[in-house]
């Protein structure tokens, strides 16, 4: 049994890392390129702890069947104009799944695809792609999948229980709105810094001056995340999980320094710019998150 077909809609580092996962899993996902052409695509992967590259080819998108089942994984701010190109093969069936960083793409999705069921995930695995194109998964983290609509929950309970089933390693969250957050204040703190340090994730940890940013921001999240309901203020506690964080992925290249290292536009508008809006609109100070926002906005 191959399942429902996956189409994966951004094949950056995580996008093919959940690719070939589903591919291992039997699953033959098809990947949906930037700019369309070869009927498949090959991919390099250097597996976690491991010093061996695997190849695996990848089926390509034909561009007019419709999709049932879209995994969402472009960057955030490519989001709009990614899901336009595919909008027209979403009808009331199709289960979409966004796996991305960063807050305010749910709504963008719902806008396009209203008649679609739109489900949330958070990952905190950590994977980077070289210049040669592979991708390397530097370190172990964990997937939910959740609904921000109460309707869809059962519906994302029962896509984490089949893809458990098939050896995916990823949990139903009922509290995925928390988990968004957390991600998004791991972002906050890890991504921006590593740009503006110029380092991999661990060696934030190592640099005085960085500690101090990230507890920092990690205090002015907490501050948001309790405006917002999302968590009781235990001070301290989104230092930890940050720290621990940036330890268990500390050879990754975050997806921020990848992207701006490339002269890539960044993602900083829908992490550190939401959580600035989102503090604007509470009242609540947040200044160290404004000046990473006005230095790389
Ligand atoms: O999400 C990430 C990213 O790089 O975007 C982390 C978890 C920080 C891993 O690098």
């Amino acid at each position: 049994m191959n399942g429902p077909t996956w189409h994966v809609l951004g094949v950056g580092a995580i996008g093919s890392l959940f690719a070939w996962r589903l591919a291992e899993a039997g699953m033959r996902p098809r990947l949906i390129p930037r700019h369309q052409g070869a009927a498949q695509v090959n991919l390099r992967f250097q597996p976690f702890a491991s010093h061996e590259f695997l190849n695996s080819t990848f089926a390509t998108d034909d561009g007019h069947t419709p999709i049932s089942h879209l995994l969402v994984t472009v960057k955030a701010h490519q989001t709009q104009a990614a899901l336009a190109s595919v909008q027209q093969r979403l009808g009331s069936g199709s289960t979409l799944l966004l796996l991305q960083n960063g807050m305010g793409t749910l709504d963008i999705a719902q806008r396009l695809c209203p008649i679609s069921a739109c489900l949330v995930g958070s990952t905190t695995e950590g994977a980077h792609r070289t210049q040669a194109k592979s991708i390397i998964h530097a370190g172990v983290g964990n997937t939910w999948i959740g609904a921000l609509q109460p309707e869809l929950q059962p519906q994302a309970r029962s896509l984490s229980q089949s893809w458990q089933a098939r050896g995916l390693e990823v949990q139903y969250d009922p509290n995925i709105l928390q988990r968004l957050w957390d991600k998004l204040a791991i972002n906050c703190a890890i991504n921006p810094l590593t740009v503006i340090y110029n380092c991999n994730n661990g060696q934030l940890l190592e640099i005085p001056r960085a500690l101090s940013d990230m507890r920092a921001i990690c205090c002015e999240v907490e501050a948001v995340m309790a405006g917002v309901g999302v968590r009781k203020p235990i001070p301290g506690q989104l230092f930890e999980l940050v720290k621990s964080v940036a330890k268990r992925t500390s050879g990754n290249v975050s997806s921020m320094l990848q992207d701006a290292r490339a002269g890539r536009a960044t993602e900083i508008h829908f992490i550190t710019g939401y959580l600035v809006e989102r503090a604007d609109t509470l009242g609540i100070p947040a200044e160290q998150n404004k000046a990473i926002l006005a230095q790389l906005g």
